[in-house]
């Protein structure tokens, strides 16, 4: 029998690799999705279409983790072998503008889904994996941060997925549930949501380079963080529901990055070398040369602004983790490179840059969406 996984958060950046990779694996593939006036399944569209050529494998489900009644339905409906639960506002800047929301998704969101499978009387039957988060560490006291690292969460969002960690290890304890959080540093991929900092930075690389856009504006450069690749992250989250206790894992690289690197990075991509001047706000970054002749580019050119509006109340300055328990328990390794990541989102938003450029050429408007 093929095993039954439902993900809640489909339609987002983990959960569509993570569906690929289940698919992969021979699940049955049930996704929650939210309605909206646009198309949100962009991202799985080809995934559903290719799932379901011959015996249908994917399946989604309208629902919302606010929705308590439709969480058991679904639950008593599909009754899954595993639950992973993806679903949440994961932006950390926006969810200082809509607090009480957050918590109601992604603290007492977990607790309604949780508590749909006890209602159901699936405790023994289904496993649960919570995406838990580094953001947990916050106001960081120890470098690098492993499972017995305390929490000193510093946002609206790190408080709501606060309450999420601690309300599933509660429920594997009171009622013996196989309930684990996979504690995730950041994970990128080219199908990131725009307004994350890595796809803001290498977006905005493609168009200046083609000259759709002039300046990319950002916060706070000096911060750090521990990226990966999404691809490699949800194999982890599989493997955490495969073990034969349930337990808590931190998934990293055990490397970290500034946002400023990052950015130096990802124009080398395209053959520009990029420097910084200045500090805090009055900080700017402009092109030292640029060895693409495809590119019209200028040294001395100001590429990189920096603007307060995108500092955070307060900030997470540096996030490294450490991912012994994952490498030695669940035989886990990231297998990107930061490089390797860089380069292919650079080369995923320039082919998406010149679709714009093409299209503009025939004489079609094409609009570009902005921060
Ligand atoms: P995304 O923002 O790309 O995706 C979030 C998903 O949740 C989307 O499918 C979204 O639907 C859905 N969603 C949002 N609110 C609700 C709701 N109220 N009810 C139902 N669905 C909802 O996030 P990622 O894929 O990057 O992250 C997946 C999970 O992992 C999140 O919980 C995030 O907080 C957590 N996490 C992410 C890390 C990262 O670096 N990516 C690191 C650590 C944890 P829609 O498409 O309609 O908006
Ligand atoms: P983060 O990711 O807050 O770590 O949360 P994000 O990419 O938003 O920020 C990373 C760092 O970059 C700094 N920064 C900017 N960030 C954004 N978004 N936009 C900017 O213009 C900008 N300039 C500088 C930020 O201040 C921050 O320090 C992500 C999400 O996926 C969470 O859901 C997840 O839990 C954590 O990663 C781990």
């Amino acid at each position: 029998m093929n095993k039954v996984a439902l993900i809640t958060g489909i339609t987002g950046q983990d959960g569509m690799y993570l569906a690929e990779l289940l698919l992969s694996k021979g699940y049955v593939v049930h996704g929650l999705r939210r309605r909206s006036s646009l198309a949100n399944t962009a991202r799985i569209d080809r995934i559903v279409e290719e799932a379901n050529r011959g015996e249908q494998r994917m399946f989604l489900h309208y629902g919302d983790l606010t929705d308590s009644t439709n969480l058991v339905r679904l639950v008593h409906i599909i009754r899954p072998d595993e639950i992973y639960n993806l679903a949440a506002m994961s932006h950390v800047h926006v969810s200082f503008d809509t607090p009480e929301y957050t918590a109601n998704a992604d603290g007492i969101g977990t607790l309604r889904l949780l508590e749909a499978v006890r209602l159901v009387g699936l405790t023994e039957k289904t496993r649960v994996y919570q995406a838990s988060t580094s953001e947990l560490y916050g106001l960081v006291q120890v470098v690098p941060q492993s499972e017995t690292t305390p929490f000193y969460p510093r946002s609206p969002y790190a408080v709501a997925k606060l309450y999420g960690y601690w309300i599933t290890v509660n429920y594997r304890e009171a009622y013996g549930m196989y309930a684990c959080n996979g504690i995730l540093f950041n994970h990128e991929s080219p199908v990131r949501g725009e307004t994350f900092v890595t796809r803001k930075i290498t977006r905005a690389v493609a168009r200046i380079a083609s000259s759709l856009q002039q300046t990319l504006v950002l916060g706070n450069l000096s911060a750090k963080r521990d990226w990966g690749h999404a691809r490699d992250y949800v194999d982890a989250m599989w493997r955490i529901l495969q073990q034969s206790e349930p337990e808590d894992y931190v998934i990293a690289t055990g490397q970290t990055t500034e946002v400023r690197e990052f950015v130096r990075l990802a124009f080398k991509e395209v053959g520009i070398e990029v420097a910084f001047d200045g500090e805090g706000p009055d900080e700017y970054g402009y092109v030292v040369s640029c060895s693409n002749s495809d590119y019209w580019l200028s040294a001395g050119q100001k590429v990189v602004e920096v603007n307060p509006r995108f500092y955070r109340p307060t900030e997470v300055d540096l996030l490294l983790g450490d991912s012994a328990k994952a490498q030695s328990k669940l035989g886990w390794k990231p297998a990107s490179s930061l490089a390797d990541l860089v380069k292919e989102m650079v080369a995923g938003d320039l082919e998406e840059t010149r679709r714009v450029v093409d299209l503009r050429k025939l004489g079609y408007s094409v609009s570009l969406d902005s921060e």
